[in-house]
């Protein structure tokens, strides 16, 4: 059987993906007048349905008032000028806006999702979605091209650049030489059991938990909705974690008083991920740029991902803007840019996770040392200000 032909397709910039970076780069790019089609393995529903980043730096939160956005994030997103640290029987708090004059918005990935690509469809820009075998070539030529198949036609679009917004596992980046690229990685042993709630918040600010027996953090959604997380070990399977064996778990780790605030109730998602460290280096190939999850991991520990996806598409969309203006010597420089960024929070994320999980290998050596972090940073304001200024983001 022969598959038929759909038109060719011709666009300025190709976006492959439609997690916050293809997204976000999509609006960025239509504001300036340049034309984006946006190629989506999944369905729009299945994108939605993710239950992934609860928490915004403000520079995220000003590229989304930017492209006027905003709306309902300020409506309905919980400024915290402050996050919590608990350690067995204490509690600091750690003063974001008192010492770096920022905060930070929770406010759910699914609703930024949400909210862009709403704005996406008000604004007429197209969206495939369920794109089968999307593949991307001649981004070496200056005639790149997505291929990909759809309702049993096979689709070509013709594109001046190529976007590789498509996550960790995507396309993009295996499209590239290994010659090309260096990548470093570091794979965490350990993973979070992450349960989702409709019961009120233990607390009104997130708690970072560390525990002799792992890691916990008290995080939330709305002030009747809380997600938690507890550490875990890479062989467990949700299937052995029911409701109740997850709420015992995560109150043996809270200190006196959250032990007596929280509220549990049945889960409404349950799911384990991995943590990992990653940067591939660098983030252009000739017309092939990558950004977001596509170029970088980091573990959720110091809420960085959808943040640094938002970072990225800001330097990548200002270079394409500058090219389209008639420089494009800012397109050479943006994989050197968001690397420099991509780099602080890299190390913000781990040195977080290392602080905080429980390390199979370090013994009490290693607990020991994490004891005496935590109690320089409850008497240091300098070590306060250094978390916090890495916490609420910093400048681009
Ligand atoms: P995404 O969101 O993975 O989107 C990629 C999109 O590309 C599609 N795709 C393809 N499309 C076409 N063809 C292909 N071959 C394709 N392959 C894949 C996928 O279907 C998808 O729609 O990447 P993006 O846009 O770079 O965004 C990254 C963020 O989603 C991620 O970094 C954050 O969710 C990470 N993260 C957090 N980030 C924060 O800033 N704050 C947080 O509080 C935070 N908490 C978290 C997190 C991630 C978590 N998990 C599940 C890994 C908490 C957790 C538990
Ligand atoms: C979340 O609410 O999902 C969340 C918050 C903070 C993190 C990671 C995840 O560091």
């Amino acid at each position: 059987m022969s598959t038929a032909l759909g038109k060719p397709v011709r666009t300025q910039v190709a976006i492959v993906g439609s997690g916050p970076a293809g997204l976000l780069l999509g609006q960025l790019l239509h504001k300036a007048g340049i034309d984006a089609i946006i190629v989506e393995q999944r369905s729009r529903e299945y994108v939605l349905e993710r239950i992934r980043a609860g928490v915004l730096e403000q520079g995220t939160v000003e590229t989304l008032e930017r492209l006027g956005v905003a709306k309902r994030l300020h409506a309905e997103g919980l400024v915290h000028d402050g996050v919590q640290l608990s350690f067995g029987e204490g509690r600091q708090r750690i003063d974001l806006k008192g010492l770096t004059g920022r905060n930070v918005v929770v406010y759910g990935q699914t609703e930024v999702t949400r909210d862009l690509m709403d704005a996406r469809e008000a604004g007429g820009a197209t969206t495939v979605y369920e794109a089968e075998d999307v593949s991307v070539a001649d981004f070496d030529s200056n005639q790149p091209r997505v291929r990909y198949h759809k309702d049993g036609a096979a689709h070509d679009i013709q594109c001046d650049f190529i976007a590789g917004c498509d996550g960790f596992h995507g396309v993009c980046r295996q499209s590239i030489p290994a010659s090309s690229m260096q990548t470093y990685e570091r794979v965490y042993p350990f993973g979070w059991l992450g349960v989702l709630s409709d019961t009120k918040p233990v607390s009104e600010e997130l708690i970072y938990v560390w525990h002799e027996r792992g890691f916990a953090l008290c995080s939330m959604r709305s002030p009747t909705r809380s997600r938690y997380y507890i550490q875990c070990s890479l062989a467990e399977r949700v299937e052995e974690w029911p409701d109740q064996r997850f709420w015992e778990e995560l109150r043996r780790r809270l200190d006196p008083q959250a032990k007596r605030d929280l509220v549990t109730g049945p889960s409404i998602e349950k799911s384990i991920a991995p943590l990992r460290s990653f940067v591939a280096e660098p983030m252009r190939f000739g017309r092939l740029l990558l950004a977001g999850d596509a170029a970088h991991i980091v573990p959720p520990t110091g809420a960085k991902g959808l943040n640094l996806a938002a970072s990225d598409v800001h330097y990548l969309s200002e270079a394409l803007i500058a090219y389209y203006r008639g420089a494009s010597e800012e397109l050479n420089a943006y994989s050197s840019r968001a690397l420099s960024r991509i780099w602080k929070a890299e190390r913000f994320s781990w040195w977080m996770t290392m602080l905080l999980h429980r390390l199979p290998d370090d013994g009490p050596f290693g607990q020991k040392i994490q004891q005496a972090e935590i109690a320089y940073l409850c008497g240091s304001r300098a070590a306060q200000t250094a978390m916090a200024e890495n916490y609420v983001g910093l400048p681009y």
